[in-house]
């Protein structure tokens, strides 16, 4: 049985991610930050179904913390190892940019050294971002496309991306870089706009939010399903070399678009809810990205199989059921109601 150890596995992608590979017969090691409440609720059903028989495993770790980085490896020999964690907020980024730079920097480069002195083959696996491109490029990006970050954020991806590829030539690791362009589900973080759009128009459609406010609504995504993309982190370990692998749907829509259809999904107009503050605005944008990603299709035979409407439509209906369970334990007082929107970002 292959053992992938799995940093953040507590967020959207570690969720979807573990598993696909306990389907695909891995056992499955996540690291988890202690909190004083208790964070895994993306996994919850994973560890009931799969804690108890081992193929799900939970580990306390940071990646601040080499030691607990490192003693990890050697004490489960992995046969690949999956980089997703990370302070992956962009405009939290820059009012936390040295926890987002350390936290960027050194958890790839302590797991890339860890990995070389390891007397067995490891995959590596990085999770890079197109955020790193910087958005001022009207036209497809691909493998060969230049950085220009504009954030704390985009810029300690770089690094990351940089310090993998540099192990791969230097040390002949197999080290991969996932750059995925921005991958959506019912699991994405609420302070995210895709998530912050479905949240509210769940809310607003149940009478117990009234109003929306956003920031740059001109700012253009090519925005996947995370359930795909994942697919694509798993078969680019699989493959025959290392290598750097764009992953996007080659679709672009603006934020004003997505807010558009998932308002109409409920029948609502979008502009009689949505306003804008500079509060939401952010120091430096990433204005437009558009992936190709030929490369993947051709190589790993890998296409995203949901639409942008079926992404934003599966999104809209999670959000309509958690405002309906909502909205009851308000009527029966349960819980205190928020009228504003409690998200900050
Ligand atoms: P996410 O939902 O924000 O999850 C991030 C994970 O990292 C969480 O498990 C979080 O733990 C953990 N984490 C944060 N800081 C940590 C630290 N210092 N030590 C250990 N764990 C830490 O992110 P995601 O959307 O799943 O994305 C996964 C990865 O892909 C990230 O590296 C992100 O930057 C990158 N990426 C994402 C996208 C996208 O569109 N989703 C696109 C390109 C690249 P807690 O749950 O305790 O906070
Ligand atoms: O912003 C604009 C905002 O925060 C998308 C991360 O997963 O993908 C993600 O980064 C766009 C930006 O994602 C609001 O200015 C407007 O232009 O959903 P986002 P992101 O910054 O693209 C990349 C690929 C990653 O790697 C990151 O980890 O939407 N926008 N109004 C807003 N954004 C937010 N969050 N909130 C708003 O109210």
């Amino acid at each position: 049985m292959k053992k992938a150890i799995v940093t953040g596995i507590s967020g959207q992608d570690g969720s979807y991610l573990s598993r696909l590979l306990i389907d695909k017969g891995y056992e499955v090691h996540g690291t988890i930050r202690r909190s004083s409440s208790i964070n895994t609720s993306r996994i919850d059903d994973i560890i009931a179904e799969h804690e108890s028989s081992g193929r799900l495993n939970l580990h306390y770790s940071d990646l601040l913390d080499s030691s607990s980085l490192s003693n990890l490896i050697t004490n489960i020999q992995p046969d690949e190892i999956y980089n997703l964690a990370a302070q992956s907020h962009v405009a939290v980024s820059f009012k936390n940019p040295i926890f987002t730079t350390q936290t960027g920097t050194l958890g790839s480069i302590t797991l890339l050294e860890s990995v070389r002195y390891l007397d067995k083959e490891v995959k590596f696996y990085q999770a890079s971002s197109s955020e790193m491109y910087g958005g001022d490029f009207i036209g497809s990006l691909n493998e060969e496309s230049p950085f220009n970050p504009k954030s704390p954020y985009a810029a300690s991806k770089v690094f990351a991306h940089n310090v993998t590829k540099l192990y791969r030539e230097t040390y002949n690791l197999f080290a991969v870089n996932g750059i995925l362009f921005n991958h959506e589900s019912p699991l994405r973080g609420e302070t995210f706009v895709t998530r912050k759009i479905t949240k509210a128009v769940g809310r607003i459609a149940m009478g117990i939010q009234s109003k929306l406010t956003l920031g740059n609504l001109d700012a253009s995504r090519d925005w996947g399903f995370a359930g795909d993309y994942v697919q694509a982190m798993y078969l680019m370990m699989q493959y025959k070399n290392p290598d750097d692998w764009v992953v996007a749907t080659g679709e672009t829509y603006t934020v004003k678009e997505f807010a558009e259809k998932a308002f109409s999904a409920v029948n609502l107009n979008w502009e009689d809810y949505v306003t804008t503050s500079e509060k939401y605005f952010r120091p430096n944008e990433v204005g437009y990205l558009l992936g190709d990603p030929s490369k993947a299709r051709k190589n790993l035979k890998w296409k995203p199989e949901v639409s942008f409407d079926q992404l934003v439509q599966k999104m809209v209906e999670h959000d309509i059921n958690q405002a309906k369970k909502e909205a009851t334990l308000l009527k029966e007082s349960l819980i205190s109601p928020t009228w504003e929107n409690p998200v900050v970002n």
